[in-house]
Formats: structure tokens, sequence, C-alpha cells
């Protein structure tokens, strides 16, 4: 399997309980790299544009306001099949739904506030990478 680099967001219902480093442990354990990561606070907008494919759904404001609410982590995860990798991590979207030692199963508070965000195939994670990281931030 090729090696993959995926854009990963700790949302702002984790940085609020300050859960960044249990959360990072789950994907350090799991083999993926943290090769960039900085710890920012959204604009409503930025999130507005990150979310854009969302536009229609009726969740879309709310989940802007949400990600603009607390400072989120955005982060580059690098590993053998990052992209999917970091989706089992994290767990399904529906923490209810979501398989046990997931994240989201163990500090998800919803399906809203789910603490993570995980590109979902190659060509969104290299535009949602190049969103929050310059090629200069990216040393591996
Ligand atoms: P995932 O983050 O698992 O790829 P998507 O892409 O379907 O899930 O949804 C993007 C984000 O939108 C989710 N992480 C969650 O924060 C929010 N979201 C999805 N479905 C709902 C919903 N039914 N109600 C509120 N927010 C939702």
């Amino acid at each position: 399997m090729a090696v993959e680099r995926t854009l990963s967001i700790i949302k702002p219902d984790a940085t609020k309980r300050n859960l960044t480093g249990k959360i990072n442990a789950k994907f350090e354990d799991a083999g993926l790299r943290i090769v960039a990561q900085k710890r920012i606070k959204l604009t409503k907008e930025q999130a507005g544009v990150f979310y854009e494919v969302h536009k229609e759904r009726p969740f879309y404001d709310e989940l802007c306001a949400f990600m603009a609410s607390e400072p989120v982590v955005v982060q580059v995860l690098e590993g053998e099949g990052a992209i999917a990798k970091n989706r089992e991590v994290m767990g399904a979207t529906n923490p209810a739904d979501a398989a046990p030692g997931t994240v989201r199963a163990e500090f998800a508070e919803s399906v809203g506030e789910n603490s993570v965000h995980g590109s979902d195939a190659p060509e969104t994670a290299a535009a949602e990478i190049a969103y929050f990281f310059s090629g200069l931030e990216l040393v591996g």
C-alpha cells in the first residue's frame, strides 16, 4: 500500500475538553505520523469554505458555527493507507454507531460535535491539506 497524507482536524468539542493528546495518541498508536500540526481559531467564513460541499445540508450553518466556536487543531497525518486508516481510527460519523476503541466512540458528544474530521479520498486530502498548510510547513 502506498504512503499517503491526510488532513485531520481535532474539533472544538475535543480541544475544549483538553483531549488533543489523547486523540493524538490514538493516531500514533495506529502507526500514523503527525507530520504537521497547528492550533488555530477559524472564522465562520473559513469553516464555511472548508465545508462548502455540505452547503445544501440542513446542518451546514450549525456546523460552521460550531467549527468557529473554539480553537481547532489541524494536522497532516502520514502513513501506509493513511486516509482509510485515519477514518478507521476516527470511527463512524455518529458516535452511537462508532466501533469500540475509536476516537468517536470514546470522545464524541453527538453526530455534529464528533471530535475529529478526516479527509475521505486522495483528491479531498490534497485539497484540504493545501487549504491549511503551505509546502514549507510540510517537512515530513
Ligand atoms: P465524516 O466527518 O464522518 O466524513 P460527513 O462528511 O458526512 O462525515 O459530515 C461532515 C460533518 O458534518 C460531520 N463530521 C459532522 O460534524 C457534521 N454532520 C454530519 N451529519 C450531521 C447531522 N446529521 N447533524 C449535524 N451535523 C452533522
